[in-house]
């Protein structure tokens, strides 16, 4: 992870507006306290949402419930520092693409799937988690999971897990160390590469 080129508190949540592009110029995007104490309490504000289209790139953040999606987005060079109650959640239906970045030091999830549709991650690097992609627990989210050329260290359950049968997993160019399972879903789950 690259050092960051400054330091920018956020108080009140940065909104990407449709189709917008956010650039960061490589700096650190640090949750105050107004959005929350980034402990795992599900009431936190998000740092950063993306609107449908919207794009977000270059840079890093830290804490609170991280980014909100609310249809498709582009996530490009993006470093969760020290994740939150979590660092990315799809809370409506769309498509999103993750390229470049990573994630650290996450108490549970890195990426919370509430919404159905498509989430590609690839080249990026976890390092501390439970879960790395989690759909809802007990939820059936329809969605096409494709992970590619990335790498998983530290997990303290899987890189995904989800109890959907309507999920598809795709796992390319993985690797993992000291992860106990790729994949934990239902048998009637489409599960290739893992
Ligand atoms: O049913 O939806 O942990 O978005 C439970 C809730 C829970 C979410 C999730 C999240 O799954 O709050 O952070
Ligand atoms: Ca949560
Ligand atoms: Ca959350
Ligand atoms: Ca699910």
């Amino acid at each position: 992870m690259p050092e960051p080129t400054g330091t920018v508190t956020v108080n009140e949540t940065i909104v990407v507006k449709a189709g917008q592009v956010f650039d960061g110029g490589g700096k650190l995007y640090k949750a105050g306290k107004a959005l929350g104490d980034g402990g795992q309490s599900e009431d936190q504000k998000p740092v950063f949402v993306i609107e449908p289209g919207g794009v977000l790139k270059n840079l890093q953040y830290e804490g609170a419930d991280g980014i909100h999606t609310m249809g498709d987005a582009t996530i490009k060079d993006v470093w969760a520092r020290d994740v939150g109650e979590d660092a990315m959640t799809m809370k409506k239906p769309g498509n999103v693409t993750w390229s470049g970045g990573g994630a650290f030091n996450a108490n549970d999830k890195i990426f919370q799937l509430n919404a159905g549709g498509s989430f590609t991650l690839e080249n990026f690097t976890a390092d501390g988690f439970g879960k790395a992609v989690r759909t809802n627990g007990g939820h059936q989210i329809d969605t096409d999971i494709v992970i590619r050329n990335s790498e998983f260290k530290n997990g303290k359950e899987a890189i995904v897990r989800t109890d959907s049968t309507s999920a598809t997993i795709s796992l390319e160019g993985v690797t993992f160390s000291n992860v106990p399972n790729d994949v934990l879903a239902p048998d009637a789950t489409e599960v290739s590469g893992a």
